[in-house]
């Protein structure tokens, strides 16, 4: 039987995990495609045809083609009403949030976590990397008073805001980022990876480790 989601994806993407982990958490029927980043599939023009922004994710849901993680938990939470709420001020707050994230957490912390980690040395050049983890930092330390009284990003209960403000959290250990001087999103980590399905990026998404 066909599933009825595809996600195009691979292991070390947090944009891509954004949209693995709601699958995951609401046990929705999904098939990973692997897309091979690593070796340049993203850019190639027949990836361009899944996408013309030529980035992953994308999920397919029969005749619907989603890029964009944040349009792709919009659409989930829309379609299955899982991980939102009927509340409108909070359906506010959840869209404040993913934003947020889109502009302010994630772009840093994986281009960050990115030239740190998969650049080749030579390649590597400090200076942008300390300026954009210091970005990340920034970021982090909004998001940890945020919840120092709280146990999810919006509301009681887990949204689609802390699916995407998750995307790269759980790879911070892989490279030199201090997490120590946020014990409140450490904490929020910890009660996410307890929810009912979840699993870390490397064995949601296939591509773990990397064949070059
Ligand atoms: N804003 C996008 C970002 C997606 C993105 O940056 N995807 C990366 C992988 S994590 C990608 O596919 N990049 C392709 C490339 O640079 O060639 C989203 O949230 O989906």
């Amino acid at each position: 039987m066909t599933e009825q989601f595809k996600l195009y994806c691979f292991a070390q993407s947090g944009n891509a995990y954004k949209a693995a982990l709601f699958l995951s958490l609401a046990e929705l029927d999904w098939d990973p495609v692997f897309v091979d980043f690593f070796n340049g599939e993203t850019r190639s023009e027949e990836f361009k045809k899944i996408n013309v922004m030529g980035e992953v994710p994308v999920l397919v849901d029969q005749d619907k083609n989603i890029s964009q993680s944040g349009a792709i938990l919009h659409y989930l939470s829309l379609k299955t009403e899982l991980f939102t709420t009927n509340n409108s001020d909070l359906k506010l707050e959840i869209s404040r949030w993913l934003l947020w994230d889109n502009y302010k957490l994630t772009p840093n912390l994986a281009t960050g976590r990115f030239m740190s980690l998969f650049l080749p040395e030579a390649k590597r050049n400090q200076s942008v990397i300390d300026f954009l983890l210091g970005r990340a930092s920034a970021s982090l330390k909004i998001l940890n008073n945020h919840l120092v009284d709280r146990e999810f990003v919006v509301g009681d209960n887990v949204s689609i805001a802390d699916l995407s403000i998750a995307g790269y959290i759980f790879f911070t250990e892989e490279f030199d980022f201090d997490m120590s001087p946020f014990p409140n999103v450490i904490s929020w980590r910890n009660r996410i990876s307890k929810l009912r399905n979840w699993q870390h990026p490397y064995d949601l998404m296939p591509g773990h480790p990397i064949k070059r």
